[in-house]
């Protein structure tokens, strides 16, 4: 089909002031600069219809294609929760006692993780992000899987963080258990897995900051 061919539709966009724009940008830095990576999490429920939703909005993304290479599953089954958290500890066992490397560790030191994971069951939901390869046939290809599932990850974080939920992106490697816990078919890889919740009363976060706009911004 050539493009000639493609059927159109009118974009839905509306044109803000220049003001507003600034405006509206200041706002969205200063909701995001607050995210941050929450490992004390409160077990108090959360209302799941709007977790649903921000899982919706992660869906918006754009990918190859359009292919949508992704499938989110949303765990709140306690039983189900505690097997994720052994499988991890089992996994992050082996890389905080060996596998890791001490370079590697001496990285992770200023975040104070370990091989606990009790936010696995604690937190009230645990959102699984799997990366579709292909589209469960040799033949259905998939385009820029990472790419793809990492913007739609993106729009996910701050969509629940938007919503008022914490979050931690969590990576026990390897991530294989999750396809087998979670029972999902062989063409999908887990790619994240991330506790969503509210933050433990008195929660503390390691003192870390991000880099200022000069040093990761090149204007030419
Ligand atoms: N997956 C381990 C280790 C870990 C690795 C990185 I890179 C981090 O930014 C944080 C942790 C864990 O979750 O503890």
């Amino acid at each position: 089909m050539s493009s000639e061919d493609a059927p159109t539709r009118p974009l839905d966009f509306r044109r803000l002031d220049p003001a507003e724009s600034v405006a509206r940008a200041d706002s969205f830095f200063e909701e995001l600069r607050r995210r941050r990576s929450v490992r004390e999490f409160s077990s108090d429920p959360i209302p799941l219809d709007a977790v649903r939703r921000c899982i919706e909005t992660a869906a918006q993304a754009p990918s190859g294609a359009n292919k949508q290479p992704w499938t989110f599953v949303l765990v709140t089954d306690p039983t189900v929760k505690s097997r994720i958290r052994a499988a991890a500890e089992e996994e992050e066992r082996a890389f905080y006692s060996g596998r890791a490397g001490d370079r590697w560790l001496d990285d992770l030191a200023p975040l104070g993780t370990d091989e606990h994971k009790p936010f696995l069951e604690v937190a009230p939901a645990l959102i699984v992000v799997f990366a579709q390869q292909h589209g469960g046939t040799k033949t259905a290809r998939h385009y820029y899987v990472q790419e793809s599932v990492g913007i739609a990850t993106g729009f996910l974080l701050a969509a629940l963080h938007h919503a008022g939920f914490a979050t931690l992106t969590h990576t026990p490697s390897p991530m294989r258990f999750l396809g087998e816990i979670l029972d999902r078919p062989k063409h999908e890889r887990a790619w994240l897995l991330i506790p969503v919740g509210y933050p433990a009363e008195g929660c503390e976060v390691p003192d870390i900051d991000r880099k200022a706009l000069g040093e990761v911004l090149v204007e030419r």
